[in-house]
């Protein structure tokens, strides 16, 4: 038997798509539920309801695939799943508790380390009286239930347009498990996701009352939680599907 159907035989799934899947579990049992999107989206959903409008410098972060559908530069291949999350504060059934896996696009040039397709599991809570606490709180419960009692969250500062404030989580390396390695620069820390409290210019755009509701939002790698999950010390070859490699999980 050939090595893709031996894979199948045995049950495995590539490696990615069972971390979905793993990270879904996690967040249902911690009370989200799961949205999915369109990948082709609308300069609206993909930028300016983020709080990006025209021509915004924050664009530049992204290097985006734009479609030959309808007016030019109006369609675009997603370049994070945030849009399934506009979409759903527009639908304006609130309080919402939800993630939102997919795959995403970004215009790079392939190389060992850059893929134009990714793959991203953002979070949004909306609801009353929500703070920053409770985005602390929950990605270190998060963290606990994913990776094991013993792997930690740590936030530092950052910056994202659609979030204020905002800040990068990391976790307690797991190839080390906190005692610096050549994963973690020997810092002992893995940056894993992003976050923050969701901007009221975002609020604004969707038509959620910014003084009745507030929330937070964060956006993982999924191959990064793969990494991180199965310590794996070199991501290089996770986004293959070699089957010499799958078959160790
Ligand atoms: C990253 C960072 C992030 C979000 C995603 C978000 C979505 C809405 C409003 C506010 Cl609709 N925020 N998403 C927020 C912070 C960070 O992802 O680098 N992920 C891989």
């Amino acid at each position: 038997m050939g090595d893709v159907a031996s894979v199948i035989s045995r049950g495995h799934l590539h490696l990615l798509d069972r971390t979905r899947r793993e990270l879904e579990d996690v967040f249902v049992a911690m009370g989200f539920t799961v949205a999915e999107g369109p990948e082709a989206e609308t300069d609206w959903y993909n930028f300016e309801a983020l709080n990006m409008p025209p021509a915004h410098p924050a664009r530049s972060l992204w290097d985006t695939f734009y479609l030959d559908l309808g007016q030019p530069e109006t369609v675009v291949l997603r370049t994070h799943t945030s849009p399934v999350q506009i979409r759903l504060m527009e639908l304006g059934h609130l309080p919402i508790h939800a993630v939102m896996p997919g795959r995403c696009y970004r215009r790079e040039t392939p190389d060992a380390r850059h893929l134009v397709v990714f793959h991203q599991l953002e979070g949004l809570v909306v609801d009353r009286e929500i703070t920053f606490a409770h985005l602390a709180g929950t990605v270190e419960t998060f963290a606990n239930a994913f990776f094991g009692a013993d792997i930690h969250t740590r936030l530092r500062p950052g910056y994202f347009p659609f979030t204020e404030p905002s800040a990068e989580v990391e976790v307690t390396c797991t190839i080390c498990r906190g005692a610096g390695c050549r994963t973690c620069s020997h810092t002992g820390w893995v940056e894993l996701a992003g976050c923050g409290m969701v901007d009221p210019a975002v609020f604004a755009a969707v038509g959620v009352d910014p003084e009745k509701w507030t929330g937070f939002a964060f956006g993982f790698g999924i191959d990064r939680c793969a990494q991180m999950r199965h310590g794996i010390a070199d991501r290089g070859v996770l986004g293959d599907a070699d089957a010499r490699f799958l078959r160790q999980f």
